[in-house]
């Protein structure tokens, strides 16, 4: 027998820990983290229960998608046949052909999920196709913040938390404790431990608020409010960086009556924080520098106020002096490794494509045509933001043009690590969508029920059978990951692997994907920092150690110092280039009707939050595997003890959630108490129940306890329309105990 150990890392959560797999005769049989490599650390692999699936998925032949499958008979029947490589790329392609002669390129979508594929290989694809459909939930995950600190700062930054260095740490919608089971948070909770100013604002006393010295609980939504009236505290009790906001501030005066328009009691009564945390939170912030401050999912997901939130917290990073400093935040470094602008070929989409892109021409910067001016503004400093996921459309429009035909038909759809049909917005009408096309394929791992309802379902390889790489979505200089530790099993292929056969079977030339696997294509992506891929896999990590205050040093060309790429140069309290874009020059707050203004406390009337991490599940992932649901078997929503009380139910109860205005559409939780709001609700996402029946019309349970059946997408645009995130936290629900039939 032959033993040999390889390094490569684990992909079952984006976090990518490194180990050491052990193969005996070409097969693995063992790991072990690996402390010489980042991202190691030894009590995330002790705790970390998702693991051990490493191992069990990749010699999987029950539960993993195997082969190249297509449908036999209507869609949804739930039957399947294996066919070989070159017949489903074949029919793929020429099917897709077909589609564009008849429709345009635009009619071709993708779709892709959260942060665990390499996804540029798809954008690439719909560059080489001149679609300009990259549909993505990156509008309520992530590009939030990457917009608005771009737009502030000139470029995105990084909560710098150093353990010893930073004085205080604010985390706001975001609750590492259960979604980063990262050394990040061991760090946190350390920090916590030992007396660390912690604030933490959430909504629920989450695992990482109970950690907190100051919890500041927010009704959903009310986000901007709360962050107002910090500000105006710092303002009033003089408590901000006078030096910082005089040389590098501009619009101090209109950001401070925006920030005293509400007096602390009236932001008290919006957001049900009491004054006095108000003003503690505000001043242990402004007089511990430096401080950190991040924001996290829980306030990507406000709709309207997403974005404005989001400047005024960008706002507060400035005039407490905490921009570019070490132990607060960090102005990102712009990639020294190939970018994802040229990974995803997007200068090769033509004028006419980006026409046609769904977001065209109302929706602000997620857009072709406001990307276009926001680039020109980074570019100042030779930066380029990603533009694929920047100008995703917004999912219920593609959805729409699926179904109508409006403004064009949307025929066929690629979908690449994602379960739309659970985790997208407005479950109906995804499959109606769904139910409209031509041409359904997704790349997967299992069946989901996006899976069950396609037309032809493609093996994609997993964790160790292909490269791992994290690039921090290609706005910062820092990437990370490592090698495979096998080729893939039974016919897996790479993602990129698939897209570069079907883009060369529809005639793009070699040239566009000139490496043949993922590992040559990532030793392309970092050859331009002089490292080799067999260093990187050495080591782990490629980028250029972090360095501060850059906005003061010297631009050798002009003799100025460099400041921010902004119209001003400096950090925009007021922005003029929002404000061209159809906002206000400073942040508004919008009152949500049904939830801030109008809101029915009668009756089982409650607003719901969804989607709140835990362990084991990741997103509609992991459902299928016995360990995870014994672990964790029912979907709960949680609520606090005085709630339960008024809507007369106690832990465990099952009951029925539905929107208020489409009562007819319920799904199925069971009641768990937990501290938080009064009135509010916190349901989970992302069920579906593998083990049931597979395909039409039920696709596995797919509609009993998916919350995304109450969710919707943004119609019509928000008021400030500059992202057009739509809201999963702030919905005006009842909830009924289920009688017992
Ligand atoms: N109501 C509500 N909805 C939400 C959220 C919420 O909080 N509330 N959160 C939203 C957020 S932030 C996100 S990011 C999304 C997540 O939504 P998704 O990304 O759609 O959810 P996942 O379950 O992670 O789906 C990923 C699928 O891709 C497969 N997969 C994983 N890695 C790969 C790969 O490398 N290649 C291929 N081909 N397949 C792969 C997995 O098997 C899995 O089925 O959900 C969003 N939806
Ligand atoms: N176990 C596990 N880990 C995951 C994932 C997973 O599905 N499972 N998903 C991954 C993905 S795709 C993402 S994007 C990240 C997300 O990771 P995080 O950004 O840390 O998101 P959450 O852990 O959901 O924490 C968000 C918090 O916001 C709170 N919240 C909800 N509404 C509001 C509101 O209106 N205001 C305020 N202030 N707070 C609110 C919720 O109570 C919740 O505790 O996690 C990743 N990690
Ligand atoms: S934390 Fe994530 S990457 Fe690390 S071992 Fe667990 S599942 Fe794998
Ligand atoms: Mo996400």
């Amino acid at each position: 027998m032959t033993t040999e150990i390889k390094k490569t890392n684990c992909h079952y959560c984006g976090y990518l820990c490194a180990f050491d797999a052990t193969l005996e005769d070409g097969r693995v049989t063992k790991l072990t983290p690996d402390p010489t490599r980042y991202p190691y650390d030894a009590s995330v692999a002790q705790r970390c229960v998702r693991w051990p699936l490493n191992l069990e998925k990749l010699y999987d032949d029950t539960t993993r998608v195997n082969y190249p499958l297509r449908r036999k008979g209507e869609r949804g029947s739930g039957k399947w046949e294996r066919i070989s490589w070159d017949e489903a790329l074949d029919e793929i392609a020429s099917k897709l052909k077909q589609l564009v002669a008849e429709h345009g390129p635009w009619t071709v979508a993708s779709a892709i999920g959260g942060p665990h594929a390499v996804y540029w290989p798809l954008h690439r694809f719909m560059t080489f196709i001149g679609s300009p459909n990259n549909m993505g939930i990156g509008p309520i995950c992530w590009n939030p913040r990457i917009w608005m600190d771009t737009m502030t700062y000139g470029w995105s930054v990084e909560c710098d938390f150093r353990p010893g260095l930073t004085q205080c740490l604010v985390l706001w919608g975001t609750n590492p404790a259960e979604s980063d089971n990262s050394l990040f948070w061991r760090n946190i909770a350390d920090y916590a431990r030992s007396g660390g100013n912690l604030i933490v604002v959430d909504t629920r006393l989450s695992m990482t608020a109970a950690r907190a010295s100051i919890w500041l609980h927010p009704f959903p939504g009310t986000d901007t409010v709360l962050a107002y009236a910090l500000a105006r505290v710092i303002i009033e009790e003089d408590l901000y960086d006078h030096e910082f906001v005089e040389k590098w501030c501009y619009g101090f005066d209109e950001f401070k009556t925006a920030a005293f328009e509400r007096t602390l009691e009236e932001a008290s009564e919006l957001t049900k924080v009491s004054v006095e945390d108000i003003q503690a939170a505000a001043r242990t912030y402004a007089t511990n520098c430096p401080a950190g401050l991040l924001s996290g999912r829980g306030v990507d997901q406000i709709g309207p106020n997403t974005a404005p939130l989001h400047r005024v917290l960008a706002s507060l990073r400035a005039i407490t002096g905490n921009i570019d400093v070490p132990g607060g935040t960090l102005l990102n470094e712009r990639p020294t490794f190939l970018s994802e602008m040229e990974l995803e070929g997007s200068a090769r989409l033509s004028q006419e494509s980006r026409e046609h892109g769904l977001n065209e021409p109302d929706c602000g910067i997620q857009s072709y045509r406001g990307f276009a001016k926001a680039d020109a503004r980074t570019a100042k400093l030779g930066r380029h933001l990603p533009m694929r996921y920047l100008t995703s459309p917004l999912p219920v429009r593609v959805w729409n043009a699926a179904v109508t035909g409006e403004p064009y038909k949307v025929s066929a759809i690629i979908v690449d690590g994602a379960n739309p049909l659970v985790t997208y917005a407005d479950t109906r009408l995804v499959k109606a969508a769904f139910e409209a096309m031509d041409l359904i394929v997704d790349f997967e791992f299992v069946m989901t029920p996006t899976a069950q309802m396609s037309d032809y379902v493609l093996p994609a390889a997993a964790a160790l059978e292909h490269p791992a790489f994290q690039a921090m979505g290609g706005v910062s200089d820092f990437c990370y990951g490592g090698p495979a530790a096998c080729e893939p099993q039974f016919e897996r292929r790479e993602d990129y692997v698939i897209l570069r056969e079907l883009a060369l079977r529809m005639g793009d030339a070699e040239e566009n994907w000139p490496a043949k696997n993922l590992t040559e294509e990532l030793a392309r992506t970092i050859a331009p920092t002089g490292m080799s891929w067999e260093a990187f896999t050495v080591t782990g990590q490629c980028g250029n150690p972090a360095h501060y205050y850059k906005h003061e040093e010297i631009d050798p060309e002009t003799g100025e110092p460099r400041g921010f790429a902004t119209e001003s140069g400096k950090v925009e309290l007021a922005n003029p280039f929002l404000a061209s874009m159809g906002a206000g020059r400073t942040a508004r707050f919008f009152p949500v009707p049904g939830v801030h203004v109008d809101r029915d406390e009668g009756d089982g009337c409650v607003t719901m939050i969804t989607g709140a991490r835990k362990q084991p599940y990741w997103a509609s992932s992991y459902f299928e595997v016995p360990s995870m649901r014994r672990r964790h078997p029912k979907p709960t929503v949680g609520m606090s003890a005085a709630t339960a009380e008024r809507l007369g139910l106690a832990e465990g109860d099952e009951v029925l959630i539905s929107r208020q205005d489409t009562p007819e559409v319920e799904i199925v939780q069971y009641v768990h108490l937990e501290n938080m709001v009064d009135g509010v609700v916190s349901a989970e996402y992302g069920w579906w129940y593998p083990e049931r029946r597979a395909g039409a019309p039920d696709y596995s349970g797919c509609f009993e306890s998916n919350v995304n059946l109450l969710t919707r997408g943004t119609v019509p645009m928000d008021p400030e329309p500059l992202i057009g995130t739509w809201i999963y936290n702030g919905i005006p629900c009842r909830i009924r105990k289920k009688e017992r039939e």
